[in-house]
């Protein structure tokens, strides 16, 4: 990844370990955008070898919505699978699920203190997830960022490689590490760089353009998994929702064109090439020329890391093992950043 070693260089001048944090809810299947959007970076950022990597699954954001006790479980360590096969070495990276590190809900009680109801308030994906309804929302939920930004913030971490729609969650972790670092007179807090890159930062539903790819959108011809077999991929590629027009010659003619969009970024992504080689490849084509390739790829693309997930589902007790040493681990960095935030608060030990 170009730059990266710069911005590791340039968290070390500010006397932070360059350190990348990340994680993605067990709230479901893993789908394409949390892929393209999220985990495609952790393994970039895990390669590049300038940075400590620590990934997470995080069972605690999770439960702000309800979840199956059993099927939290079983996504947890499919997320799990879905890491490794994605790219994550365990031995490389701290990979566990976040409620085997209590440090990130002890820190996540002092950010409580820290956030203000207002920065909470005006998060989109509260007012988004929380509707109408917001009444009937879980408490949980609405503190959702002040928790995020704990899990970063307890590892001291310098970077954070999201998806588009996190970005304002992570401005509001900064904000958080700003505030304490004011109230209590101290440089204690680094305040992380969202690394949002990619021409696929923003999946969107196969059903409709304007709308992010989810993996609790009940319509799942709505997403691709990653545990989907190949007829699937080519089944839900094919009913993807598109226009009659023709790919485009220039980036300019997507404009307006949100499905078609999407696609286009999607492959882009998937084939590691910009979207102006896709346009320069597929220009005057129609869809349904287009999505075959399209499917092909994704077929290529997938289809090994979903068939390593099922391979590696077949032996739980060993997922659970890699989960308990990760959060070991885990807890190594995060206890002393704990005591040390305790000890600025004026708690007693
Ligand atoms: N559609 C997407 N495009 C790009 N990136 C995405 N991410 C999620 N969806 C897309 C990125 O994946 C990481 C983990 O996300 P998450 O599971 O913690 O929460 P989310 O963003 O709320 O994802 P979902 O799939 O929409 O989950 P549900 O349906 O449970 O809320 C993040 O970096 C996110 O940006």
């Amino acid at each position: 990844m170009q730059g990266m070693n710069s911005r590791a260089e340039a968290a070390m001048t500010q006397t932070f370990i360059p350190r990348v944090f990340s994680g993605i809810q067990p709230s479901g299947g893993l789908t394409l955008g949390n892929y393209l959007g999220a985990m495609k970076r952790f393994v970039d950022m895990q390669a590049d070898g300038g940075f400590e990597t620590v990934y997470c699954m995080v069972d605690l954001h999770a439960i702000t919505v309800w979840q199956n006790p059993e099927d939290l479980r079983r996504n947890t360590r499919e997320l799990c699978a879905g890491f490794i096969a994605a790219g994550i070495d365990p031995e490389k990276s701290i990979l566990f699920n976040q409620s085997q590190v209590p440090e990130h809900a002890q820190l996540g009680c002092c950010f409580n203190c820290v956030a203000r109801m207002g920065w909470m308030k005006r998060m989109t994906q509260w007012k988004d997830k929380a509707g109408k309804n917001s009444e009937n929302a879980s408490l949980g939920l609405f503190g959702y960022p002040a928790l995020m930004a704990a899990d970063i913030l307890i590892y001291h971490a310098t970077h954070v490689p999201v998806g588009e729609d996190q970005k304002q969650h992570l401005e509001l972790t900064r904000d958080i590490a700003v505030k304490f670092n004011n109230d209590f007179g101290v440089d204690f807090f680094p305040i992380p760089e969202p690394v949002i890159e990619g021409s696929a930062t923003r999946v969107m539903s196969l059903r409709d353009g304007t709308k992010k790819m989810s993996k609790s959108d009940p319509s799942d011809m709505s997403r691709l998994n990653m545990t989907d077999g190949a007829e699937t991929l080519v089944k839900k590629i094919k009913k993807a929702k598109t226009d009659m027009d023709p790919l485009p010659d220039n980036l300019e003619g997507l404009d307006g064109r949100p499905e078609a969009q999407n696609l286009v970024n999607i492959y882009a992504s998937l084939n590691e090439m910009t979207v102006q080689a896709v346009i320069g490849e597929f220009s005057g084509q129609q869809f349904g020329a287009f999505k075959p390739k399209l499917a092909d790829l994704a077929v290529a693309k997938l289809a090994p890391i979903s068939s390593e997930m099922s391979r590696l589902m077949q032996d739980p007790a060993e997922i659970d093992r890699i989960l308990a040493r990760g959060a070991e681990r885990g807890r190594a960095l995060a206890a002393p950043i704990l005591q040390k935030t305790y000890d600025i608060v004026g708690m007693l030990r």
